[in-house]
C-alpha cells in the first residue's frame, strides 16, 4: 500500500503532495513502482496535529480518489469521518482505512455494513491533539489485542461481515517507541484474531530514535528512514503481514520478495527434512 497524504503538514512527506496534480502524480508513480493499493489522506496523524475541517478533508481527497480510480488504481480513503469515506467510496474508493476503528465518528461502522468493502480497524486511542498522553500499557500487546477485539465486535454487531475487516496495530498512535517495537514482535499473535494484518511502520518517529546521531542524540529525520522501512518490511512480511503500508513502494516490494523467496524456501526444507 502506498501511501499519498494529501495533507501541507505530514510529518513523513512534509506536504510534498499537497496539490490534487502532485498527489494524483505520486499515487501513479507509486503504482508503477507496483503498489496494490494506493491510500489517499486529507488528514494528518503527526502527534499533536490539528484536524482540518470536514469539507477541507473532503475538498483535499475527493478529486485524487477520483482521478486514481479511475487510472484503474485499488484506492483506499484515510480518513475517520464517515461522511468522507462515503463521498469517497462513491467517487471509487474501494477501501476504507479509519485510523480510529470506528472510534472517532459514530456513522462510520454503519456506513461500512451497508458498503460492504474491506474496512481497516487500527487500533487507537484517540485524536492527535492529545495522542501521547494515552501511551500508557500494561502488556502493549495483550492490551492492544484487547481493543482491537472490541472494535471487531463492535463491527461485526453493525453488520459489516467478518471478511471485510482487516486490523492494525497503529503504530506510532499513542505508543512509544518501546510499544511499536513489542508489537512488531507480536504480530503473530495479532494474526491469530483471524483478520489480514496491516503494518503502518513506514518514516515512523519510533525508527527515527532507532537511528538516532551517535553524537547529538538527534533522530534520524523522517525523509533518511526508508532503509530502516525496508528492513521492518522484511520481518513483518516473514511474520505474516498482508499488508504494508509505505512511502517507498519500490523498495518495499524488494523487501517483501525477498522475504517470500525465503519463506518459500523455509517452507519447502520442513516439508523434505534433510536424510
Ligand atoms: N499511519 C499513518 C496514517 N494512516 N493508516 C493505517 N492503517 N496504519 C497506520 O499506521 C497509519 C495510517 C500516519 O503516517 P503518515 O503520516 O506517514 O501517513
Amino acid at each position: 500500500m502506498g501511501v499519498v497524504n494529501v495533507t501541507p503538514d505530514s510529518f513523513s512527506d512534509g506536504g510534498s503532495s499537497f496539490t490534487a496534480d502532485a498527489a494524483v502524480a505520486r499515487g501513479l508513480m507509486l503504482l508503477e513502482q507496483g503498489a496494490d493499493i494506493v491510500d489517499v489522506g486529507g488528514e494528518s496523524t503527526r502527534p499533536g496535529a490539528r484536524r482540518p475541517p470536514a469539507d477541507e478533508e473532503l475538498r483535499r481527497v475527493l478529486p485524487v480518489v477520483r482521478e486514481l480510480a479511475a487510472a484503474g488504481a485499488v484506492v483506499s480513503v484515510d480518513t475517520m469521518r464517515a461522511g468522507v469515506a462515503a463521498r469517497a467510496l462513491e467517487a471509487g474508493a474501494r477501501l476504507v482505512n479509519d485510523v480510529s476503528g470506528g472510534l472517532a465518528d459514530p456513522a462510520m461502522l454503519p456506513l461500512m455494513a451497508r458498503a460492504g468493502t474491506p474496512y481497516v480497524v487500527m487500533h487507537w486511542r484517540g485524536h492527535s491533539a492529545g495522542m501521547e498522553a494515552n501511551a500508557l500499557y500494561g502488556d502493549v500487546v495483550a492490551d492492544v489485542l484487547g481493543e482491537l477485539r472490541l472494535r471487531i465486535e463492535a463491527a461485526l454487531e453493525a453488520g459489516i461481515p467478518r471478511g471485510c475487516l482487516i486490523v492494525d496495530p497503529g503504530l506510532g498512535f499513542a505508543k512509544e517507541p518501546e510499544h511499536n517495537w513489542r508489537l512488531l514482535a507480536g504480530l503473530g499473535q495479532i494474526r491469530a484474531l483471524g483478520h489480514p494484518v496491516l503494518v503502518g511502520a513506514s518514516r515512523k518517529s519510533f525508527l527515527g530514535r532507532l537511528l538516532a546521531d551517535d553524537a547529538t542524540g538527534q533522530p534520524r529525520p523522517a525523509r533518511l528512514r526508508d532503509a530502516a522501512t525496508v528492513a521492518v518490511s522484511a520481518l513483518a512480511a516473514a511474520q505474516g503481514a498482508w499488508c504494508l503500508r509505505v512511502h517507498d513502494v519500490a523498495s518495499t516490494l524488494d523487501a517483501v520478495r525477498v522475504s517470500a523467496r525465503w519463506g518459500a524456501e523455509t517452507e519447502g526444507a520442513a516439508q523434505s527434512p534433510p536424510r
